[in-house]
């Protein structure tokens, strides 16, 4: 049987229309997208895909999706994504991944966005997740201590015994906040700490959430 993941991540590549430029997301969930999106491309479609993370790059060069450079496109159509939590109201938090930044910068180029998410996604408040925080490596310390003062429980990303490093050369810092009572007041106030480069939180982007419940799927529109 299907996992909600993979019914949520196959329905999507069904919203794409011929000769779309896509904008393809990152994580296990949107796989299931790009594998579905091979199935549709062998039966003719022709599309073009912008990639949010080199791992997604590499899958879609296996997969021979043709792959355009971020810095090629002035607008994208539709761009395909997962997400980590999302609100009745379709904001989210990203960045479970670490592709966050390149992630908001694609969808915020895009003229429609569609997530893809399990069950165990859907919230009823942001927060749980522990909010990611892409920030320069020269102030990494001096923003843990800045924000660890203010009570928002920051954790230096590891991997591998290392701090984590982003596509982009940057850090994460992972806030365990369990919840966000604010979230446009708390991205406001996170964007304007110096050093801080973008925060998972995904406000007002997402059109459309394509949700796996079990063996069917719902549809959730802002
Ligand atoms: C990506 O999708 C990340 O922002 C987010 O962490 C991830 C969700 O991962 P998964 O689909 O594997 O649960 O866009």
């Amino acid at each position: 049987m299907m996992t909600e993941k993979e019914r949520a991540g196959r329905a999507a590549a069904h919203a794409v229309e011929d000769g779309m430029i896509l904008g393809l997301g990152t994580g296990s969930t949107v796989h299931f997208t790009l594998l579905e999106l091979k199935v549709r491309m062998d039966q003719g479609l022709r599309l073009q895909g912008v990639a949010t993370s080199q791992r997604t790059e590499i899958l879609a060069r296996e997969l021979g999706i043709p792959i355009l450079p971020f810095s090629a496109v002035d607008r994208i159509d539709l761009t395909l994504d997962g997400a980590d939590e999302v609100d009745p109201n379709l904001n989210g938090i990203k960045g479970g991944g670490g592709a966050l930044l390149y992630e908001k910068l694609v969808a915020e180029a895009s003229d429609k966005v569609i997530w893809v998410v399990d069950h165990q996604k859907m919230v009823d408040t942001l927060g749980r997740f522990p909010l990611p925080l892409e920030v320069v490596p020269f102030n990494l310390e001096k923003l843990w201590k800045k924000l660890e003062n203010q009570g928002y429980h920051p954790r230096v990303r590891m991997q591998a015994g290392e701090p984590f490093v982003t596509d982009a050369g940057n850090r994460i810092l992972d806030l365990h906040l369990q919840a966000i009572s604010d979230p446009e007041g708390l991205h406001r106030e996170l964007k304007l700490m110096s050093g801080v480069v973008e925060t998972g939180l995904f406000l007002h982007m997402a059109e459309e959430v394509i949700e796996g419940v079990g063996d069917t799927l719902r549809h959730h529109f802002r």
